[in-house]
């Protein structure tokens, strides 16, 4: 039996077999911080209560998005928990592990299965979830889904419940992070907190010693620090993609000044190209928005075809947007970049704007 985590996650990894039996523990396909920490603790918990019953858990998203939550990256590095340690959805064969009738699913931090996944429902034996009951899983299962903060105060709970003792530094910093993270440093004013989370926290900080402030502080600081992510990953990290009429439309929305992008990397054009390409878009947008110290909005317009190009920049230009052409020093040939003046038009604004014209 290991009672380290650390090692307990690296057998299992050394030990995993697509061909035997195993109860994964996942959470949804968004895989934010709450789904990745409340997978892992919740599954290490299950472990000490039950040596004998293979619990995995699974990071339900490729290997290679995993460095696009910064905030993810920062906690489990700070828990200790080596990323080469954990599984992600390449490492996994769900649907050849049902055929051969050797798996059981137990789902944290959501209750119904993503539309890829639906096939899986009736291996569902257990669900540890705070949002709304969906109903949609066997009636065996064994669930508690309650409108907590974060689905980690329900792990919590469980842990202070009978395994006080497995409460040290790697699974304190996980869960006390990802509750903090989630209620926004237990905030009342954030309405997201309730009684729940703040029990669970306080007994957390108690029990491990860790100091709740710098903790939040150092993730609220992680989630938005960009700069490790080059221009591919800057503008996948929050993407969207519409067909509006014959242009194949994206944006990409960007946590990052323009300027330092453009000195981060002065090639920024032809990622760009790369970018539009691979997913055979006309039309690349990216709306910049940070804080530094006043909240700022700005936009690259990057679209090949010279006609496409002209018409659409006039009608961003005419457009409420208020935009105002920005001087960049830099080879980046091919995009034009503006000051967007108008702080109210979101991408979410954006989009109907954009619809109307290329559909209109
Ligand atoms: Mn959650």
């Amino acid at each position: 039996m290991s009672n380290n985590m650390m090692s307990w996650l690296k057998d299992l990894k050394n030990n995993f077999s697509n061909d035997k039996q195993l109860t994964i523990v996942m959470g949804n396909e968004a895989a934010d911080l709450d789904s990745m920490a409340s997978a892992v603790t919740y599954a290490w918990y299950l472990y000490l209560n039950d040596e004998s019953g293979n619990y995995f858990p699974l990071i339900n998203i490729p290997r290679a998005d995993f460095k696009l939550r910064t905030e993810a990256v920062y906690l489990f590095k700070e828990a200790g928990v080596n990323i080469d340690d954990l599984l992600f959805t390449e490492d996994i064969d769900l649907d050849k592990l049902k055929a051969g009738s050797n798996l059981k699913l137990i789902l944290v931090d959501h209750n119904k299965l993503a539309s890829s996944q639906t096939g899986l429902e009736t291996v569902v034996v257990g669900i540890l979830d705070h949002h709304a009951d969906e109903e949609s899983y066997p009636p065996a299962a064994v669930t508690d889904i309650r409108p907590v903060g974060s689905a980690a105060t329900l792990v919590s709970e469980l842990f202070l419940g009978d395994q006080r003792a497995a409460i040290q530094k790697t699974l304190g910093t996980l869960l006390l992070g990802t509750i903090l993270l989630d209620t926004v440093n237990l905030d009342p004013d954030a309405g997201r907190v309730t009684d729940d989370d703040s029990k669970a926290a306080k007994e957390i900080i108690e029990i491990s010693g860790l100091d709740s402030k710098k903790l939040f502080d150092k993730l609220q600081f992680e989630k938005f620090n960009v700069s490790s992510l080059g221009s591919y990953d800057l503008l996948r990290k929050d993407y969207k993609e519409w067909q509006l009429g014959s242009v194949k439309l994206g944006i990409g929305s960007v946590l990052l000044p323009i300027e330092d992008w453009v000195s981060k990397d002065p090639d920024i054009a032809d990622e760009c190209d790369k970018y539009l390409k691979e997913r055979k878009l006309d039309v690349l947008l990216a709306m910049n928005a940070f804080t530094s110290p006043e909240f700022t909005r700005q936009l690259v317009v990057y679209i090949p075809d010279e006609s496409l190009r002209t018409k659409t920049v006039a009608f961003l230009e005419g457009s409420d947007l208020g935009l105002e052409k920005l001087d960049v020093n830099s080879s980046a040939d091919g995009c034009t970049f503006y000051n967007q003046k108008n702080l109210g038009i979101s991408r979410k604004k954006l989009q109907p704007l954009l619809k109307e014209h290329f559909e209109g």
